[in-house]
């Protein structure tokens, strides 16, 4: 007969109380609407962390910011591509503390967009991507099925010095379950080529694939572990934030 003591495989019937744990994705779902702007200059000089999601029109990213932050409208997803002509931004954080800003900018390329209004808004987003001091990240969305395009090109060449000095990339290969898995892959292998560094994910808002991984990202990326310096503003701000029209 042993004697040895018997485990039980039961859990403890007291276990401490732990305090409720902030996920990446409960992190993401704490997005809300914080302002609007048509031009630049209207934006809020902010100091938090700001992450801008940018792709071709039709990409996937309205779709891709509403199943991150699981909230059905928060940007416009629409069959009527070209539309959103504003730069949106989200604030992220718990208990009502912003730590970090998503920006939606408008979707380009698409091609029943008048010309003036084409080259205004690609002025506006580079401007915007060469100048926004608390941007800190920036996420492309690409739909594999077309690859980068001429002005995902372009776009790159904007944000490379950026990138070089530590800005964060991400490119989001949208619409994985239009895909094979011998298809996610070769486009995952292409992407990382293009990405000079960068990180890429595939992602399905249908399937619900890569959402944890991309909430997980941008986690990262806004709360660097101690020690790691987080890419601050070049400056304080000037100017007080002018008040928005409509
Ligand atoms: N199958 C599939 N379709 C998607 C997915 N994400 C977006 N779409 C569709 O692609 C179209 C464009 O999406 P939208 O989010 O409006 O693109 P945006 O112009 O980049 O904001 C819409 O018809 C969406 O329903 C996805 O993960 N899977
Ligand atoms: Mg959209």
């Amino acid at each position: 007969m042993s004697s040895s003591p018997r485990v039980s495989n039961s859990s403890p019937q007291a276990a401490p109380a732990t305090p409720p744990v902030v996920t990446p994705m409960g992190w993401m779902h704490t997005a809300r609407f914080l302002t609007t702007a048509a031009q630049l200059h209207h934006l809020p000089a902010m100091d938090t962390p700001e992450i801008a999601f940018v792709g071709r029109s039709n990409a996937g990213k309205s779709t891709c910011i509403n199943t991150l932050t699981q909230q059905k409208q928060l940007a416009f997803a629409s069959k009527k591509p070209g539309r959103t002509q504003h730069i949106n931004l989200f604030a992220l954080g718990k208990q009502g503390i912003t730590d970090a800003v998503l920006a939606d900018l408008p979707g380009y390329g698409y091609a029943a967009v008048a010309k003036m209004d084409k080259l205004r808004w690609q002025q506006v987003m580079a401007n915007y991507l060469v100048s926004r001091e608390n941007l800190m990240g920036i996420v492309m969305m690409c739909d594999p099925r077309h690859g980068l395009t001429e002005l995902d090109d372009i776009l790159l060449e904007v944000i490379r010095p950026r990138v070089e000095q530590g800005l964060k990339f991400l490119i989001i290969l949208t619409k994985a379950d239009k895909l094979t898995r011998a298809e996610q892959a070769k486009a995952l292998s292409i992407a990382r080529l293009q990405a000079g560094g960068g990180e890429v994910r595939l992602f399905s808002a249908l399937k619900k694939q890569g959402v944890d991984e991309v909430a997980q990202l941008l986690w990262d990326w806004t709360h660097p572990k101690e020690g790691v310096p987080v890419p601050a503003p070049a400056k304080p701000p000037e100017d007080e934030p002018e008040a928005l029209d409509e």
